[in-house]
């Protein structure tokens, strides 16, 4: 066996002193993960699936550790939340001096002041030099539905355009407003109401340029919407959970200029592309749109669960006292862990690193593309990157390859996650602190797995 874990007594500790290295002393999983996952069978409602079969004990860096010893080569972040890192050193001290301070005293009740310094510095940092408020929550999903709160109020009008392939939640509204049906919204229904959807930009499979599919987009909505009854648009500027669909150049310019002539608000969903994931600090930088508001999680805590929407001044605030909230929102601790984490972002050049990794990710996806027709499409930016597994004949989606693929990596410690409206890309989303060693490794053994599958 390699170098051991970091341990005090039986405790693997965490954050970045953990060995980087890929390591199997068992199967995946192994025997300790595997009584965890008897007791999830029994325990935990079987709604709640998981992707990776371990019992985590500790993670940082580029790893994450399991009960049993392995260390895996973590491609996924968490779905793209621990950007700077699990259990960031300022991140870890920031929650632990927090939380011997105060552990709650709901902000709407007791103002603290991590909380308003969150949201200066959300409204600093946002895409945009007009007056910004910001407002915040617990999960990606309560961000969107307070955003559609805060449009319709604003607007007084009552509908709301998303778009293929998107995802904004689990939540009532927010399954309403994502596109695809298994596994997110079969028999959950009935939705709410006063939600549309619009074709996106999908230049792999469309083939339309930029203006081509914003006419397309905005052409339907006036005919079977109309302006007037229109509260907001929402968009993820690159699609998350859709499959990493990064639209035409041009496409996300023409809807905004379509919602700001038609006193339509903009909403972009930045919950899985914001806080350096995209190579950008934000991804609308990258195509050059300034949202009127925008709704941000995942990397913004370090892992700690919070949410913002953040927005033009006046949007925000066209909403009465008290009608905004929610006894968590805004948590101390999760707050002072944002602190820190914005604090990693803006001075440990983690903007930078996201393009290094980005670009060290294409690379390779790129030459085995060159010789493996099966993979149809590289895209994305920054720590942002997937490929699309199709039919080298006839392009159809091939998510029984993708899902073999996944797998095959999995069990050899390589942590990577699956995604789109047809299951068939594997994306990359590894935290910032990814070494460049570990990420090729992890490289090498999807490369293996593709060429077995
Ligand atoms: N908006 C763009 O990506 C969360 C969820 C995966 P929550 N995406 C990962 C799953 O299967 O539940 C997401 C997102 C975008 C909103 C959300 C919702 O964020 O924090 O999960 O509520």
């Amino acid at each position: 066996m390699s170098t051991p874990s970091t341990t005090v007594g039986s405790a693997v500790l965490g954050g970045p002193s953990l060995p980087q290295e890929r390591r199997l002393v068992t199967a995946i999983p192994g025997p300790r993960s595997q009584e965890l996952l008897e007791r999830k069978a029994a325990a935990v409602a079987s709604g709640v699936a998981h992707t990776v079969p371990i019992e985590a004990v500790a993670a940082g860096g580029g790893v994450v550790v399991d009960v049993d010893g392995n260390s895996l080569i973590d491609l996924g972040s968490g779905i793209a939340v621990t950007s700077v890192g699990n259990a960031h050193p300022g991140v870890v001290a920031a929650v632990q001096d927090a939380v011997a301070q105060f552990t709650h005293t709901c902000f709407m009740i007791s103002p603290y002041e991590s909380y308003v310094a969150v949201a200066e510095a959300l409204n600093r940092l946002t895409p945009g030099d007009h007056a910004k408020k910001s407002a915040l929550f617990n999960s990606g999903a309560e961000a969107v539905e307070n955003a559609v709160k805060i449009a319709r109020k604003h607007t007084g009008r009552s509908a709301v355009v998303a778009f293929d392939h998107a995802y904004h939640g689990r939540t009532n509204l927010t399954m309403a407003l994502t596109a695809k049906s298994m596994p997110y919204k079969s028999g959950f229904g009935p939705f709410a109401s006063e939600v549309y959807r619009a074709p996106d930009s999908y230049p792999f499979r469309d083939g339309l340029s930029g203006a081509e599919a914003a006419a397309k987009a905005i052409s339907l909505i006036e005919k079977q919407i109309g302006a007037d009854n229109l509260a907001a648009v929402i968009i993820e500027p690159i699609q998350g959970e859709g499959g990493f669909i990064v639209p035409a150049d041009g496409f996300l310019p023409a809807v905004v200029d379509w919602c700001r002539a038609n006193g339509v608000v903009f909403i972009a969903d930045e919950v899985q592309t914001g806080f350096a994931r995209t190579g950008a600090m934000f991804a609308s930088e990258l195509f050059g749109i300034v949202p009127d508001l925008i709704t941000t999680a995942k990397g913004i805590a370090g892992g700690m669960p919070l949410a913002a929407v953040t927005g033009r001044a006046e949007i925000m605030d066209a909403t009465h006292g008290g009608g905004l909230g929610g006894t968590y929102g805004g948590n101390p601790v999760a707050c002072a862990a944002a602190l820190a984490a914005i604090d990693a972002f803006e001075n440990e050049g983690l903007v930078g690193r996201a393009s290094e990794i980005g670009a060290a990710l294409r690379a390779r996806l790129e030459t085995l593309q060159a010789s493996d027709p099966r993979i149809g499409d590289v895209r994305g930016h920054g720590a942002m990157i997937a490929a699309e597994f199709v039919d080298p004949v006839t392009k159809a989606p091939d998510a029984a390859l993708t899902a073999a693929v996944a797998k095959a990596a999995i069990a050899e410690g390589v942590i990577v996650l699956t995604c789109g409206t047809y299951g068939n890309v594997i994306r990359f989303l590894p935290p910032l602190s990814m070494p460049d060693h570990l990420l090729q490794e992890g490289l090498d053994v999807v490369a293996a797995a593709l060429a077995a599958a």
